[in-house]
């Protein structure tokens, strides 16, 4: 090791595993944004909660800011290090430590991938409910420094709701302890609660106690094509009130075209501007005969105009890849990427000033609109256009964020949904907090870590 600071670091810790080579470097400074050129100093992988502790403290003396990693699947830049950090990768913590069957929780290393977690739950015949696309990359103890949220948010929450307790090492490397799986706990400041969400600036997540549920009934997948931006939140209010809804997720005919051309079956002949892809509870008859009913009222009503119910698992699935291969489809053109929310019932108003907001400030620019529409959530992709350059398309995206944190401001709305603020979103943060929570945050930070080494720059600038 050249650099004295590390070898220092590999003198107090011989087995540490430390990186350096260009590729590593490349690799793990970076997340799934692309936008920053990964820089890091170095990168670490311990494999344990003392090693961890180690680190941190070695970087409070050396003052090397640290980069708290799991999966990297981010599209904030929560996870990149473009500035000589030190990349804590929690890649090797990966293992189930324990499950209580009486408590019905899964305690994990924080580096273990959300599909492990899954299927560690399964194993036990039990269900972790937090899901999204990325599951089979994300790491649990990225998943809470985000709150994740993804599809299933509107019958189970996001990640917050299924944390009973977090081991932590703070930015001075002490190691916190919090709940300890406890149902009820009323003394004091709930600390698991302020670090999801966090980002990787309060702690590091090294081992996470999850609370596990009974698996779902089994369901339904149903793909919807809708006639106009109107009747969507007519058609979720009636399946809603109908259906017992495992998930209602909105897409339009761009973000169609982009997952067909990238191998997607076409599931529904015809050119209409928006979809559904809905999964409700469908444990008998009677619930599948009510869910026929409801689309026929739908259809009757003129708010869906054609609509296919999946017939096997491979059929519910291929639904589901018009939905959740979005994102990968448009991922070589590295989009510009907005992630709101409002109010369910503050929907339809925003819905119509961000339609015409859009159109007014990005003429002739593919913009694809999709996402979790029974939570309020909605992801907005913007294409590049081919004779734009890179510097001139971020100053135009940057200028209608703006425009769009205005709106929401509003609307009562967040500039970030479940992505999380990063680098990307920071400037907008005073759109959703008000100045005196910011002063608060702040304050909270200064006390888990008094020199600002972990992950600084994200969520908020470090200076001001
Ligand atoms: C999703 O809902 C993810 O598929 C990614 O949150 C959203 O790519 C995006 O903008
Ligand atoms: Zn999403």
């Amino acid at each position: 090791m050249s650099d004295p600071r590390l070898a220092d670091l590999s003198c107090r810790l011989p087995e540490l595993r430390l990186l350096t080579a260009a590729g590593d470097l490349e690799h793990y400074g970076r997340d799934w944004t692309r936008r920053w050129t990964p820089a890091p100093l170095a990168i670490a992988l311990p494999a344990t909660v003392d090693e961890v502790q180690a680190i941190v403290r070695w970087a409070n003396e050396h003052a090397v800011a640290v980069v708290p990693s799991g999966g990297r699947t981010g599209l904030s830049g929560g996870a990149v290090a473009a500035n000589g950090e030190l990349v804590l990768s929690m890649e090797r913590m990966n293992r189930v430590l324990d499950f209580n069957a009486v408590d019905r929780t899964l305690t994990v290393q924080g580096g273990m991938i959300l599909q492990q977690v899954q299927e560690a739950a399964q194993g036990h015949g039990l269900l972790y409910p937090v899901d999204f696309a990325a599951r089979g990359s994300c790491s649990i103890g990225g998943n809470i420094a985000t709150n994740a949220g993804g599809i299933r948010v509107i019958r189970h929450g996001n990640t917050r709701e299924w944390i009973a307790g977090l081991k932590v090492v703070t930015g001075g490397g002490d190691l916190l302890e919090l709940n300890r799986g406890l149902v009820k706990n009323s003394s004091g400041y709930d600390f698991r609660q302020l670090l999801i969400g966090s980002e990787g600036t309060l702690g590091i997540v090294v081992e996470a106690t999850l609370k596990l549920t009974d698996p779902p009934p089994p369901s339904q997948v149903m793909l919807l094509a809708l006639p106009d931006m109107d009747a969507l939140m007519e058609v979720f209010a009636l399946f809603r009130a109908q259906l017992s809804l495992q998930a209602f997720e909105f897409f339009t005919d761009q973000a169609l075209r982009h997952v067909l051309a990238h191998g997607a079956q076409r599931a529904i002949d015809g050119d209409h501007p928006y979809y559904v892809v809905t999964e409700f509870d469908a444990a008998d008859e009677t619930q599948r005969e009510a869910a026929l009913a409801v689309f026929g009222q739908a259809l009757e009503q003129g708010w869906v105009s054609d609509g296919v119910i999946a017939q096997s698992e491979a059929q519910a699935a291929a639904l589901w890849r018009l939905r959740e291969g979005i994102t990968e489809s448009l991922a070589p053109r590295r989009p510009y990427k907005n992630d709101v929310s409002v109010r369910i019932s503050a929907v339809p108003g925003f819905l119509c000033e961000m339609q015409a907001l859009l159109a007014n400030e990005y003429p002739g620019i593919e913009v694809i609109w999709f996402g979790h529409i029974g939570d309020g959530n909605l992801h907005i992709n913007v294409l590049r256009p081919h004779d734009l350059d890179e510097p001139a398309f971020l100053a135009r995206c940057e200028k209608v964020t703006r425009l769009l944190a205005n709106t929401l401001h509003c609307h009562g709305g967040s500039i970030s949904a479940e992505h999380g603020i990063g680098l990307v979103k920071r400037a907008y943060l005073e759109s959703t907090r008000s100045a005196v929570e910011i002063v608060l945050m702040r304050g909270v930070r200064k006390v888990f870590d008094p020199r600002g080494i972990l992950n600084p720059g994200k969520l908020f600038t470090e200076s001001s």
